[in-house]
């Protein structure tokens, strides 16, 4: 062993340039198990001091302790600089520049509901409106009984509700927003509300979910003129031309009064519908001057403060502006369809921009 320890000893310099220059930390860690491993060199070296002399063992232990830490000690010192030399390189190869264009990702596009839902929100935005949503679960004061439809009024059956344990339904339409809206904030209100409604009905031109976007204007001097204007205006928009005649149709609502359907004059060929030209008319949406009641089930001054609303189906007004023929096909999740009808996702539509 005295033997040895001598010989390790004198290669001691030679193994310590060999642990500095080691490229390796897979070399450093077999030269750490070769020397201080369960059957290292160094190990076996400590063990043997067993049969040692108190004498012999108090220089040999001296000797091999002293190896022992300046091995371990050169070796954990090039191990931290190679696996920081390592961390470093990492850094160096995997740094983004953020200030780069995004990558488009090219095969995902907006769904013809969301394009029109924006287009929509952004004319009605540019007319000061703003967009406010609510809850899909609803209760009967909020969908039925603050929009003037009692419990036994024939409009509940009307909508085929598709109710709830615990009272609850699935909203008919997004007017319970325009209820909670009044309720909470303070006049004057230019709200529009976009989201999910539910019916049930399903058939080729009904699905038990489709969207809507319905709109509340209360202010003082708020008149019928204006609900025509603001239509008017609209449908000029979101068509793209500069001249629709448009019919207000009287129509009943029980949440309006007067209420009226809103028809838009278009012309039938063989292939085509072309909006804007007299031929005959196609119904569009619903509007009114808001009710008495709905505006008292809501504590506003109906003597001070009046106003309008108006409600429209996304997935019709879509169809007729896209030129989608059947309603089906935007819940069949067909890749081809949605590519098709889709829309780039970086093209989001805006009143300078353009809408299509
Ligand atoms: C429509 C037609 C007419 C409407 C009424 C209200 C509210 F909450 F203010 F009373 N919100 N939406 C309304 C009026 C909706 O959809 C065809």
């Amino acid at each position: 062993m005295k033997d040895c320890l001598h010989d390790i000893k004198s290669r001691l310099p030679k193994l310590l340039e060999q642990i500095i220059l080691s490229e390796q930390i897979k070399a450093l860690e077999d030269l750490r198990i070769e020397y201080l491993g369960k059957n290292g060199t160094i190990t076996l070296l400590l063990k043997s001091m067993a049969d040692m002399t108190d004498e012999e063992r108090r220089n040999f232990g001296k000797d091999v302790n002293e190896l022992k830490v300046q091995i371990t000690e050169a070796i954990d010192a090039r191990k931290d600089l190679l696996v920081q030399e390592e961390l470093n390189n990492r850094l160096k190869s995997e740094w983004v520049d953020l200030s780069l264009p995004a990558k488009t990702y090219r095969r995902g596009v907006l769904h013809p509901v969301s394009r029109a839902i924006a287009e929509i929100s952004e004319i009605f935005a540019s007319m000061g409106f703003s967009i406010a949503e609510g809850p899909e679960i609803e209760d009967d004061f909020h969908n039925f009984d603050a929009l003037n439809i009692p419990q036994h009024h024939p409009a509940r059956q009307m909508h085929d509700t598709f109710y709830m344990p615990n009272s609850l339904l699935l909203r008919t339409h997004t007017s319970n927003v325009q209820i909670r809206h009044m309720t909470d904030e303070q006049p004057p209100f230019r709200i529009i509300v976009p989201g999910r409604v539910y019916r049930y009905d399903y058939d080729a031109t009904h699905t038990p979910m489709f969207h809507q976007i319905e709109g509340l204007y209360i202010d003082r001097n708020i008149t019928m003129a204006n609900l025509k204007w603001t239509i008017t205006e609209f449908l000029k928009a979101f068509f793209e031309r500069d001249h629709i005649p448009v019919r207000f149709r009287p129509s009943y609502f029980p949440f309006t009064e007067p209420s009226a359907e809103v028809d838009i004059a278009c012309k039938r060929t063989k292939n085509d519908l072309i909006i804007g030209e007299e031929d005959s008319w196609l119904e569009v949406m619903g509007c009114g001057m808001t009710h008495p009641n709905v505006l008292k089930n809501v504590s506003i001054d109906g003597k001070n403060l009046q106003g309008f609303a108006f409600g429209m189906g996304v997935e019709r007004l879509a169809m007729l502006k896209y030129g989608i023929s059947d309603l089906r096909d935007f819940y069949s999740s067909d890749f081809r369809w949605l590519s098709h009808y889709g829309t780039k996702p970086l093209k989001i539509p805006s009143m300078t921009g353009g809408l299509s």
